[in-house]
């Protein structure tokens, strides 16, 4: 496998202006040709088209008409093809014409990169180097070129649908029971965006006039018949998606047409390909019996997502893959801000991607696949569309708009437009457009794009009695030999009244080390600081102080910040969680301030259930792990477990009065099958499940697991909707004990599979809650699983419900025998011969062994050496393995 460099980078000697391409579908065997222009580009070089030779069998290849001879005119060495260049166009005007024919097999595609089959369609992905499965072409995002014409032929009966970019031009009859479909996209495009799909599909369709251009954009989302009931809150939310970018950035749409297609086998969320999307089922598809409040607020944020890129991705994309945060981090940004003002409250939305940034981005940076948000170099592609490319790359957005505020960034947003669209650009662009809209010099903070690691900031501050000054020290230490610009938002809390005494200000952190000055203060305060986590960084103060958890149960109490405040309340239970696994609990007033805490979140007034529920959450395993050097999945998952056990314990009449004080409020607020889906009535069915997790987690004795049981399982039976249904099976799934207690987990377990009656997503749901259960013999069982008639390798969906939901059952996936890793290493192997983009993904579980003990170190690295050694290996996988090994 080749590893492939950043610096290397150089434009293209020709590249293709326009695209005609006919796509002859049959049973069995594609044949496509196409028809490429080919003109100058720097005119240095060879004309080298990238194409895979296991996918693709050439069948012709001509040149303005002149067939080539190989050899002679044109070379294949591995996956790409040569031409002569003496052939290629001598002038910057001339052209040539390219055409070939070759012919693919999408049945036997299981990699699902390219033209392959899902179900009873056809569909695409070419995202990042799909298209050299396709067809020879310069496969790179900076050849952006017109396809005027792509033409679909398939069976009619069997592919009545017919769809590709941009507009449909014509399309008919051909003879022998077959038709076609011409569709040309006037947009320049990169071949990664490129799409076509062919099935019996059904669809539903609205339609959105833009504003202010008043153009009427038909809109249609499409899913194998059976589903259509299931795609209108995928098209609602297309439409929020388009108000939202016009009023917020002034973005519209730019195409009569914008199409969604739901497939179910899909290597990952969604794929923004020009004016047809295609969507993993699992990311477009609800309704309220099959589909939690989680599936819905995915959805509306995963099509905002892919409807964004139009502009942060398709009108101006990346000149080469390592700028792919340029167009990822940028439209999560996008996606998060949609998401925040649909909720309607932005706090709530920080803490969950916080939560998930901290639980999986830290990690992943912190461990041997560890790379800034622009890598150096890959060896797949594939493997960097990762937690730190999206999800810091959106955080490296997020402190832009931190720095330069709404108007700013708007300014520089605009410039950028302005400037790039139409164009394959990088993120020094993008950086340059903001600094320069702005008239400020923000060239320290492109550190960021080449620093990997998470960086610390440590804060320490004294107050002034005399000068009635407050001096706030801050020192960052990380990957970069030379500082990086850090936005710390800061406000100040006065420690005798409570009251703020300086709103929020953002604090440029330039330097290794900076004072800043707060003058005219009545009296010493207390610093909330990194608000709304305004910078991807761990926060700790220089010397432990003996008031540092005083402070933080007076944070959770007063804090104005809502993300602040919860944050204190995590830095509590987290303190009291290690004291427990330490065992040193005894002697601190942490348990008090954590009870304080948690009572104060348990009778909060108001309707904010949201943030109730997340300040009653602990933090998860995987965050928590995030703050030690050496990890023991078991004791920790114990100890944690201690902690909620006890709040449960202590509060338990309270939390059961709160859980049927809201079981009333929603049954007279409508019931059976009136879900509704505004923030209230998410925040209450959020906040009774995490009750009703407490409330399950008191199971020391048979008295105690029975009412548990008993509690759920009244919950499961009741409910109509997936989430409190959900949620209350979830809990059962872990119970384990007496015959009643197994018999109700047992039943409620085969009607949820009864119920599901075959319906895919339903499914996984019911394969994944068996992977997470806290059961002693649950590898067991999901080994049994995977003997299911309804398991399969073959679809990622449900691969992963079942074998990377296990690995995050960290206790039981961390088993000391071993026994877990000798598992995922086997599917990994399995899966490796079908699908390397997903063997890779599941190979990352195994990847941080150094986390872990030497014991447990040394049965992971044994289960990685043999994938390491496995003939043949995927160049995804083996990039992925090697890393860790090295
Ligand atoms: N751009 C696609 C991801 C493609 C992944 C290729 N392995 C989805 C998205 O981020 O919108
Ligand atoms: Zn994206």
């Amino acid at each position: 496998p080749k590893e492939i460099f950043r610096s290397d980078y150089t434009a293209l000697p020709f590249k293709v202006s326009n695209v005609s391409m006919n796509f002859d579908i049959r049973d069995g065997e594609t044949f496509i040709e196409s028809e490429l222009t080919i003109v100058q580009n720097t005119g240095e070089g060879d004309l080298v088209l990238d194409g895979e030779a296991d996918a693709l069998t050439l069948l012709s290849i001509s040149l303005d008409g002149k067939d080539l001879v190989e050899g002679v005119d044109y070379s294949i060495d591995g996956d790409t093809l040569t031409i002569v260049s003496s052939l290629l166009p001598t002038t910057a005007d001339g052209t040539s014409v390219l055409k070939t024919k070759v012919k693919v097999h999408p049945e036997k595609n299981t990699q699902l990169s390219g033209l392959y089959k899902s179900g009873s369609m056809y569909c695409t992905q070419c995202e990042a180097m799909g298209f050299r499965r396709i067809t020879y072409y310069p496969d790179r995002p900076d050849n952006m070129a017109i396809f005027d014409s792509v033409r679909i032929e398939a069976d009619k009966e069997a592919y009545p649908v017919l769809l590709g970019n941009g507009n449909k031009l014509e399309g008919g009859d051909v003879e022998g029971d077959r038709h076609y479909a011409v569709w040309e996209d006037p947009y320049p495009k990169p071949s990664y965006l490129f799409c076509i799909v062919a099935g019996k599909l059904g669809s539903v369709s609205s339609s959105y006039t833009t504003v202010p251009s008043g153009r009427k954009v038909h809109l249609e989302v499409y899913s194998e018949p059976e589903n259509v009931s299931k795609l209108g809150h995928a098209l609602e939310s297309l439409k929020k998606s388009m108000k939202w970018d016009e009023d917020t950035f002034g973005l519209e749409y730019d195409l009569d047409v914008y199409n969604v297609v739901a497939v179910n086998d899909f290597n990952m969320g969604a794929m923004e390909n020009k004016g047809l999307n295609v969507f993993n089922t699992a990311y477009c598809l609800a309704d309220p019996k099959s589909a939690t409040d989680l599936d819905y607020e995915r959805i509306e944020s995963v099509i905002g997502h892919e409807y964004f890129h139009n502009w942060t991705g398709n009108r101006v994309t990346c000149r080469d893959w390592f700028q792919l945060t340029l167009k990822e981090g940028l439209t999560v940004y996008r996606d998060q801000e949609f998401s925040g003002d649909m909720m309607q409250s932005h706090a709530v939305k920080r803490i969950e991607d916080v939560s998930s940034l901290r639980g999986r981005q830290f990690a992943e940076d912190a461990g041997p696949m560890s790379h800034p948000v622009r890598p150096d170099s890959y060896i797949s592609m594939d493997n960097f569309y990762t937690a730190t490319v999206y999800s810091k790359g959106a955080e490296v957005v997020r402190m832009y708009r931190t720095l330069l505020g709404k108007d700013g960034f708007r300014k520089g947003m605009d410039l950028y437009f302005e400037r790039h669209d139409g164009n394959a650009v990088t993120c020094d662009d993008f950086l340059s457009a903001m600094g320069d809209a702005n008239g400020v010099d923000i060239s320290q903070f492109s550190r960021w794009y080449q620093t990997n690691g998470t960086p610390t900031v440590k804060y320490s501050s004294k107050y002034d009695e005399e000068s009635k000054t407050y001096y706030l020290t801050l020192t960052q230490e990380s990957n970069s030999d030379e500082p990086l610009l850090i936005p710390i938002s800061v406000g100040l809390l006065d420690k005798a009244s409570g009251e703020e005494v300086v709103a929020t200000k953002v604090l440029e952190l330039k330097e290794k080390e900076q004072t800043f000055e707060f003058d005219g203060l009545n009296g010493d305060v207390l610093p909330s600081m990194l608000r709304g986590f305004s910078a991807p960084v761990k926060l700790v103060q220089a010397e432990a102080d003996a008031s540092e958890e005083e402070d933080l149960a007076f944070l959770a109490a007063r804090d104005t910040d809502g993300f602040n405040r919860w944050e204190a309340g995590q830095k509590l239970y987290t303190s009291l969680i290690f004291q427990t696994l330490e065992g040193n609990q005894d002697e601190s007033k942490t348990l008090d301030y954590v009870e304080e805490a948690f009572g104060r979140a348990l009778n909060m007034d108001g309707n904010d259930y949201s943030i109730q529920a997340y300040a009653l959450t602990l933090p998860s395993e995987s965050t928590l792990a995030e703050e030690m050097t050496v990890v023991d999945p078991v004791a920790l998952h114990k100890a944690r477990g201690d902690v909620r056990e006890s709040l449960a314990q202590k509060y338990l009449s309270e939390i059961r009065a709160k859980y049927d004080e809201l079981t009333e409020t929603m049954e007279s607020s409508g019931s059976g099958e009136d879900i509704k889906l505004d923030a209230t009535s998410i925040g209450q069915r959020r906040l009774r499940n995490v009750l009703l997790g407490y409330l399950c987690c008191i199971k020391d004795t048979a008295e105690e697991r029975d009412a548990a049981s008993e509690l759920a399982m009244k919950q499961f039976e009741s409910s109509y909707g997936m989430t409190d249904r959900y949620s209350a099976l979830n809990c059962l799934a872990s119970m384990d004990g007496e015959e009643s207690v197994v018999a109700r987990r047992d039943a409620a377990l085969q009607k949820f599979y009864d119920d599901a009656n075959g319906d895919a997503l339903v499914l996984n749901k019911w394969f994944m809650c068996q992977a997470v259960a806290d059961l002693p013999d649950v590898l067991d069982r999901v080994k049994a699983l995977v003997k299911h008639p309804d398991f399969t390798l073959t679809n990622p969906n449900r691969c992963s419900s079942l074998i990377s939901a296990f690995t995050m059952n960290a206790a039981h996936f961390h088993a000391e025998d071993g026994e877990g890793y000798n598992f995922l290493g086997d599917m990994t192997a399995q899966v490796d011969k079908l699908n390397p983009q997903l063997s890779s993904r599941m190979g990352r579980g195994l990847i941080q062994w150094r986390k872990y003990s030497e014991e447990r170190g040394a049965l992971m690295k044994e289960a990685l050496q043999e994938l390491a050694d496995m003939k043949p290996i995927s160049s995804d996988l083996f990039e992925v393995v090697s890393s860790s090994l090295k």
